[in-house]
């Protein structure tokens, strides 16, 4: 009897997986892969359902003989270890990183004579509804919510976007890259201050009020799945605070962050050039312990920004105010840094780390970008946010088609640099 594996990373079996399924029980006896969370998150979205569940999902289909997990979208360890005779995949080689999946499992089965037998892939009206079907479950405020949490368990470092619209939103959620051996996506978002105020022409000194910051989130809800971590400057006075906490939650924010300032708060990237004062930590702590207070779910996270380095006031200083705002409540501990080199980031980590081995860290490497996630995490760093990139990547693509049709008195020079027009028209789902 020859062997036959084929590889699922689905919630939901639909007639089409079934298909594919009933094709390998014609070729011999079935093995099929369950795709493990963590790797359907970097190649697909967030699974709704733990690969225990999606295991059994697949034990139940009589022609399948046995289930096992795949712990990598490559195939090198499961075709390494069961030299199936045929692999059998869907068609649907056009896919976000496909291409690089297909050559692996072609190059793979090549060393000893396997063959890969593709199946034509179902896409019907029926399918297509299931498929919408999750992923609005996955937009719905409880389920979004929760996702930090468990992304924060499930992956070595969360990779955060800035998004402040929902065509950014888009790119966060659709972008995929593949290298050939590892497929990777953004797990999170972050609502910024300055992203969000420059879009409005405005300064970051909290002058965008919440409900022109809410639209902005749900901007980004409408079109995205993925979680929202939102940054909530100085979060106001407590008793406002405790109320955006509230409005945030029930809208399926995962997590706000608050930075320890008072008074008029500006952007951290001027630093000491401009005044800045900083909160006291028993006035921080307070207000942390207010909105902790005030919070109705169990998974919605309020993370305490240290702005100590920012404002030159020393490391003893930062570490002091960090364990002080956790014993607070602080579900996390973000610290700053406008220094080129992540040192005395990394010092912060690992002396934080000494002591608490648990509390996430956050870190926004926008000036010490020369430091990679892998780093970072190897200094206890849970989330990093890329808390800008998106707009300062716009501002001078659109300030260079605007110079080009006035120098050209003409659009036709300007065309080249530009998205087609029926890629933006496409852009677009319509429901
Ligand atoms: C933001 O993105 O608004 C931030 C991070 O607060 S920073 O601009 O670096 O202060
Ligand atoms: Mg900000």
């Amino acid at each position: 009897m020859k062997t036959v594996y084929t590889c699922f990373c689905t919630d939901v079996l639909h007639e089409g997986h079934l298909n594919i399924i009933h094709e390998a029980s014609k070729l011999g006896t079935v093995i099929v892969g369950v795709l493990c969370d963590a790797e359907m998150i970097r190649y697909n979205r967030f699974p709704t359902k733990s690969t225990e569940e999606r295991v059994k999902m697949l034990e139940e289909v009589p022609e399948v003989d046995k289930v096992i997990v795949q712990n990598t979208i490559m195939y090198d360890d499961v075709i390494g270890e069961l030299h199936p005779d045929y692999v059998v995949h869907g068609n649907n080689w056009d896919a976000p990183g496909m291409a690089g999946i297909k050559e692996n499992i072609i190059s793979l089965l090549k060393t000893y004579g396997g063959e890969l037998v593709e199946v034509p892939y179902t896409y019907n009206p029926s399918i297509q509804k299931i498929d919408r079907q999750m992923i609005e479950k996955l937009s719905m405020p409880e389920f979004r919510r929760s996702r930090l949490r468990k992304l924060l368990k499930l992956v070595p470092i969360v990779k955060t976007i800035e998004v402040h619209s929902g065509l950014t939103g888009l790119i966060a959620e659709k972008t995929i890259v593949s290298n050939g051996t590892a497929i990777d996506q953004f797990d999170a978002m972050w609502i910024s201050s300055l992203c969000d105020s420059t879009e409005k022409g405005k300064p970051d000194i909290e002058l965008v009020d919440m409900t022109s910051r809410y639209r902005t989130i749900n901007d980004v809800m409408e079109v995205t799945t993925k979680p929202i971590i939102f940054d909530g400057d100085t979060g106001g006075i407590t008793e406002h605070f405790v109320y955006t906490v509230r409005s945030l939650e029930r809208m399926g924010v995962s997590a706000v962050i608050i930075e320890d300032k008072t008074g008029l708060k500006k952007n951290s990237l001027f630093g000491t050039t401009v005044e800045q004062t900083q909160a006291s930590i028993e006035e921080f702590s307070a207000k942390i312990a207010a909105g902790k207070q005030a919070q109705l779910s169990e998974d919605f996270m309020i993370i305490a920004r240290i702005e100590s380095l920012i404002l030159e006031k020393g490391m003893e200083d930062a570490l002091k105010r960090a364990f002080a705002f956790r014993d607070a409540g602080a579900d996390g501990i973000m610290i700053h840094s406008r220094r080129k080199e992540p040192d005395e980031i990394l010092e912060f980590c690992d002396r934080f780390r000494r002591e608490d081995q648990k509390t996430p860290i956050v870190v926004v490497p926008s000036s010490y970008n020369i430091i990679t996630e892998r780093e970072l995490a190897t200094h206890g760093v849970n989330i990093v946010i890329y808390a800008n990139q998106l707009l300062r990547a716009a501002f001078p693509a659109m300030e260079k088609a605007a110079q080009s049709i006035l120098t050209h008195h003409r659009a036709y020079e300007a065309d080249k640099e530009l998205m087609s027009i029926k890629d933006i028209i496409t852009l677009i789902d319509e429901i």
